[in-house]
């Protein structure tokens, strides 16, 4: 999925520049091949974003890039947290000649305006209120992304091979996107992990309806023309965090007849209504993305995210069960109370819920986080800069009743056991009474899924995956064969097929 941001500062750039998107994940570049792109379409200013996690090989890309005379300007959630390490001023080595701190709507016209005079400032900051604080942008109005024009082909997920033979297949596969949508800013919950709060503020800024509507009718319409698909992404923090907007927004949807198959985030505790529930599964949502972090109470008590509850978790994913709507349900190890045995006992609580699509992290010190310092103070860091050094699934503090290795080995299994072929054909035989499209999607996550822990770049990786799994995908596409005959078979589609209807 693309990010958000690259195409909210386009929309918002300047008329007169033309700006190039090239997102690393979609189509990776080496530093020479990237800095000869910039020489050859004579770009002038280059952004790059990057969460904490991707910082390192950004700045790698920043240097060969500055090397080569271009200017470089950093925004996002890292370089707001710690700017100083960017510009080259606790120390290191400098990587951007500026940084722009916080939601940078407005700041970008600037920079890019200063750029062009050749008077680039090392630091943009939003306007400031009465109080010091930053003035948020209110998204009314919203910039319009113009997805019904955007070259969007670097991030269709169907191979290019197969596109000819998949445009003919129902009302078209031959391209898969997955758009990024957001309709507010803000969480005011203030997880103790979580950058979030700190970043967009406890207090939340919404859309209009219609706005969010707009998007999605174009976005439709260009599915329809393209006979291809788009799933939407709304990347909220917390979709459903002021209840009565939210069932406002998806009944707007409905009525205008909006509706994309979407996923969202929102939290376990918002997920009690029944009403909402039925607006989801009605304006099209199919995955609803839940941070449950621990089975442990004491846990999320330590993190400030008592507000959702696990003895609540199996009652809630019930609940989206029942509407066809299945959880991407996000766990933490390495919490203060963990011992080795928590993936085990978390695993065990999960197969106890109906399948759903489990994921499984590491506690994080993000800098600028309430964690962070507290783990500080305690002297608990063992890789204070962990992000210069990334190690991806290696702690880098020490767990209270476990060691870093033990937090690693439980995470193995839990990944390991989550997605082996064996749990992957017993959920598939669990949800047998579903709609056959509900489990071929659930099969296909699945696999995809698999891929976050355990690398499967290229061909060879994906035949591979398919064959290990080819008790369950051959289930599938038999009875989708044989349903497929089925339904030609029936005089009504008949009829309509000599009649050209179809
Ligand atoms: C959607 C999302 C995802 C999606 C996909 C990302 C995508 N392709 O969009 C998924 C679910 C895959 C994901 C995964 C992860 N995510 Co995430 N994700 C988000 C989320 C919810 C929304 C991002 C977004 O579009 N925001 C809206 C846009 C408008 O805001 P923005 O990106 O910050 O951009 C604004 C400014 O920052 C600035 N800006 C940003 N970039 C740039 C660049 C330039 C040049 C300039 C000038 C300005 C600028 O301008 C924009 C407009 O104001 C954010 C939380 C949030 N609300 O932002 C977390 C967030 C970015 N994710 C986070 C994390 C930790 C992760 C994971 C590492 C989690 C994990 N443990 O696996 C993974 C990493 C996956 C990977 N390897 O890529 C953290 C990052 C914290 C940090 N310090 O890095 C965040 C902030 C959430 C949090 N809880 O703290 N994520
Ligand atoms: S509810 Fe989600 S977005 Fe809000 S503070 Fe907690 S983890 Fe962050």
């Amino acid at each position: 999925m693309p990010h958000l941001w690259m195409f909210l500062l386009q929309s918002l750039t300047p008329v007169e520049h033309e700006v190039f998107l090239v997102d690393g994940n979609a189509r990776a570049m080496t530093e020479k091949e990237l800095v000869k792109f910039i020489k050859d379409e004579g770009i002038g200013l280059v952004g790059i974003g990057s969460m904490t996690r991707m910082i390192a090989r950004a700045y790698k890309v920043a240097d060969a890039i500055r090397e080569a005379g271009v200017p470089v300007v950093f925004g996002g959630p890292h370089v707001t947290e710690v700017p100083d390490e960017a510009l080259g001023r606790d120390g290191g080595p400098r990587h951007a000649d500026a940084v722009a701190l916080g939601e940078a709507d407005e700041t970008w016209p600037l920079i890019v305006q200063d750029a062009a005079c050749g008077e680039l400032k090392e630091v943009y900051k939003p306007a400031q209120d009465v109080k010091g604080l930053d003035q948020k942008p209110t998204l009314q109005p919203y910039p319009r992304v113009p997805w019904e024009s955007l070259d969007l082909d670097q991030f269709s997920l169907v191979p290019k091979f197969f596109r000819p033979f998949l445009s003919g297949i129902g009302s078209g596969w031959g391209t898969f996107h997955v758009v990024p949508i957001e309709t507010g800013r803000g969480c005011p919950y203030g997880c103790e992990f979580c950058t979030v709060t700190g970043f967009f503020g406890d207090s939340i800024r919404f859309r209009t309806n219609e706005s969010v509507v707009e998007e999605l009718l174009r976005l439709k319409a260009r599915a329809k023309r393209e006979r291809g698909q788009i799933a939407v992404f709304f990347i909220d923090d917390n979709l459903a965090i002021n209840v009565k907007r939210t069932k406002s927004l998806l009944r707007d949807i409905i009525q205008a007849g909006a509706q994309l198959p979407w996923v969202a985030q929102i939290s376990a505790n918002l997920l009690r209504d029944e009403e909402l529930l039925d607006l989801i599964a009605e304006s099209g949502g199919r995955w609803i993305f839940i941070g449950m972090e621990s089975i442990d109470p004491s846990n999320m008590a330590d993190v400030n995210k008592n507000f959702s509850k696990p003895s609540e978790y199996g009652a809630v994913l019930n609940r989206l069960y029942q509407r066809n709507i299945y959880a991407i349900t996000s766990f933490i190890f390495g919490m203060d109370n963990d011992k080795p045995g928590i993936a085990d006992r978390t695993l065990a609580e999960i197969r106890s819920w109906p399948p759903g699509l489990p994921v499984f992290g590491q506690l994080t010190p993000f800098p600028a986080t309430p964690l962070y310092t507290r783990l500080q103070k305690a002297s608990r860091l063992v890789r204070p800069k962990h992000w210069l050094d990334f190690a991806p699934f290696v702690m880098a503090h020490n767990p209270l009743n476990m060691t870093i290795e033990e937090a690693r080995a439980e995470t193995d299994f839990a990944w390991a056991s989550s997605y082996s072929p064996a749990r992957n054909a017993e959920v598939i035989k669990a949800i047998s009474q579903q709609p056959l499209v509900c489990r071929v999607s659930h099969l296909v996550a699945r696999l995809f899924f698999r891929g976050i822990y355990f690398p499967q770049l290229g061909w060879w990786a994906w035949v591979k995956v398919i064959a290990q799994n080819r008790r369950p995908v051959a289930r599938l596409v038999g009875e989708a064969l044989r349903s497929r005959i089925t339904w030609r078979k029936t005089p009504r589609i008949q009829e309509a097929l000599r009649t050209n209807i179809l």
